[in-house]
């Protein structure tokens, strides 16, 4: 049975962010600040590999991030390949609410996030640019399937009024193409949401989900009637038969999680390992494991 207010999030560390965005919210804050107050935790956190400081770098070395938001009215904003700047998240926020645009990337984003007071940032920490040494030993590229258990961090919050906010926050796939943008800070992909139906949020291998627009075709699977676990699992059967006999295969992972307008919630992977933190007034903050189309 629903409960609202509802905070999930992907990973381990979905966790303390749901722990900081639950507060923020019991303080009668928006939902935008709530999702940015939550992943911003990860984004500081050195331990979090995957995410904002700390994150590996590509394979020349820089820690490049892509980060989205979007909320009830179907506003959104989101950053990509920006470096330098600790909290992509929160300039995606500024994206949504100072800009006349959705998306700004590379340098603009860069410039962009100066003009708004955001300072410049190393963000390559001694242990993420040995980890990049060690790679260039061999230079292969591989993803690593739920990579540290935390890759990407991806939360969606329904309000006590039922109103919906997400967001999504990367360092993106290690060892990347410079310039490379995955599916996090893509609207329809990473991340989507539609405040009649509910929303969804990807984790995982970001080009699997961008090929099947995977977030939005978990909302539209909502909107036809499916719980958010059936529609989750729907997408990734589908991510599964489009990728098969594909190159990406053998170290293809992809996790969703979804909310609906009601307050349930679910979950489900193609590969084991892929767990959501859940907060709600009922049962606290909590781990759950969804389930999963391969072990
Ligand atoms: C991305 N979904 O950029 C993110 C996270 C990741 O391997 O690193 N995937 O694709």
């Amino acid at each position: 049975i629903a409960k609202k207010p509802l905070i999930i999030s992907t990973w381990n560390h979905g966790l303390a962010a749901n722990q900081a965005a639950w507060e923020t919210l019991k303080k009668g804050e928006s939902g935008l600040s709530a999702i940015e107050t939550g992943l911003k935790i990860s984004e500081a956190d050195p331990k979090v590999r995957s995410v904002g400081f700390g994150g590996l770098p590509d394979r020349e070395g820089k820690v490049t991030l892509d980060a989205c938001i979007m909320d009830q009215n179907s506003d959104c904003g989101s950053v990509s390949f920006l470096q330098g700047i600790k909290h992509p998240i929160s300039v995606a926020r500024k994206v949504l609410e100072e800009t006349p645009h959705v998306m700004l990337t590379g340098q603009g984003a860069f410039n962009f996030a100066l003009s708004q007071g955001f300072k410049e940032e190393n963000l390559l920490t001694p242990e993420s640019e040995k980890a990049w040494k060690n790679w260039l030993e061999k230079s292969k590229y591989q993803p690593v399937i739920n990579i540290e258990n935390h890759d990407t961090i991806s939360m969606l919050i329904i309000d006590a009024e039922g109103n919906l906010t997400g967001g999504c926050t990367t360092s993106g796939a290690a060892w990347k193409m410079h310039g490379r943008v995955g599916d996090s800070p893509i609207i329809g992909a990473g991340l989507f949401l539609d405040n009649e139906v509910g929303g969804a949020a990807a984790t995982g291998l970001g080009e699997a989900v961008i090929r099947t627009a995977g977030s939005a075709m978990v909302v539209e699977l909502m909107r036809q009637g499916k719980s958010p676990n059936e529609a989750c699992k729907e997408i990734v059967e589908r991510i599964y038969n489009k990728h098969k006999n594909h190159k990406d295969m053998p170290y293809l992972q992809v996790g969703f999680i979804a909310v609906n307008k009601q307050g349930e919630y679910g979950g489900y992977s193609l590969r084991g390992g892929f767990n959501y933190a859940v907060c709600d007034e009922e049962k606290g903050n909590r781990m759950e494991k969804p389930g999963s189309k391969m072990t």
